[in-house]
């Protein structure tokens, strides 16, 4: 399926877009904290009027330049609201800032390049050891493809004990369990590795996605023009016993939407160039991970 297929067919109906939303804000509010390593937990008050401060001065400067009339001032309001309404807030706050917080938080980071979670991780997906093929219909369509590697610390030595969180999107740019199309499970699952660290991991290529077109989210970026897609990705998870868990995708070299990624999340360190394997029209990339030492809760 060509990506013009695939917009004109738009990705979801408007239920989609609330369905999707919904579960997005279910698994935001009770499921991500443990992925991100230990905070200080505590509030602190100079902290809280720096940052909302500065952002708060940000949207009030853009209203003075820009001269922004009630009209637009209760445009915002509303749109606001349709953003709650529909459970985009995890969409919306992904695509448009995840990425500057990630940034700050690689800063201190060693071990492979990461990039963003993104809304669309599940908890508590099929435990698979490798070699793995992930769940997927009979006829599930796409190029077949493997996925293979090895994790290792940062002083090289393999991690017995590693797993590969892993979720994509189907042939067609849908999640499972947050498009009506795929079934529950599909294209996700948890790799436990060998005693070397290696995986290997059997899959269908994903493709480009566009953000849900008729929720706020993807509204306001067709009002403004922007381009709603994401390149193809696979996301993961790294994990190792005593080791930060890596957060990260992986995109496709040629990929029309590289470097013009609405979330903002592609980075050249996170290309796969997948190669024919000879067999039928299976392809096969080889992406090694290095982890760091740290929590690994
Ligand atoms: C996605 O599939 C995604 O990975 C991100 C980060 C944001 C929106 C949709
Ligand atoms: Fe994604």
């Amino acid at each position: 399926m060509t990506t013009t297929e695939h917009q004109s067919a738009s990705p979801t109906s408007p239920s989609d877009a609330v369905t999707a939303g919904a579960h997005a804000t279910e698994s935001a509010r009770s499921g991500l904290s443990n992925l991100r390593g230990p905070g200080s937990g505590e509030v602190d008050q100079q902290r809280i009027a720096t940052v909302v401060g500065a952002a708060l001065e940000g949207i009030r400067a853009a209203i003075r330049e820009h001269e922004v009339t009630y009209e637009e001032f209760d445009a915002f309001k509303r749109w606001l609201i349709a953003v709650s309404d529909t459970g985009e807030w995890p969409l919306f706050l992904d695509v448009y800032l995840e990425h500057e917080v990630e940034k700050v938080a690689a800063k201190r980071q060693q071990g492979s390049v990461g990039t963003i979670l993104g809304p669309f991780w599940l908890d508590g997906q099929v435990q698979l050891d490798t070699p793995a093929t992930l769940p997927m219909r009979d006829d599930e369509p796409g190029t077949p493809m493997i996925l293979a590697g090895q994790v290792t610390a940062t002083d090289g030595t393999p991690l017995a004990g590693a797993t590969v969180d892993i979720w994509h999107t189907d042939d067609e740019g849908w999640y499972s369990g947050f498009a009506s199309k795929p079934p529950a499970g599909n294209l996700r699952g948890v790799v436990r590795c060998d005693d070397q660290g290696r995986f290997e991991i059997h899959t269908r290529k994903p493709a480009p996605y566009t953000i849900p077109l008729d929720g706020p989210t993807g509204q306001l970026t067709q009002a403004a023009g922007w381009s709603p897609w994401r390149p193809a990705h696979i996301h993961l998870l790294v994990a190792a016993p005593g080791h930060r868990t890596l957060t990260s995708q992986l995109f496709f070299t040629g990929d029309p939407y590289l470097g013009n990624d609405v979330a903002s999340a592609d980075k050249p360190e996170l290309t796969l160039d997948p190669q024919p394997t000879g067999r039928g029209d299976e392809i096969r990339a080889d992406r090694d991970f290095v982890l760091e030492p740290g929590s690994d809760d």
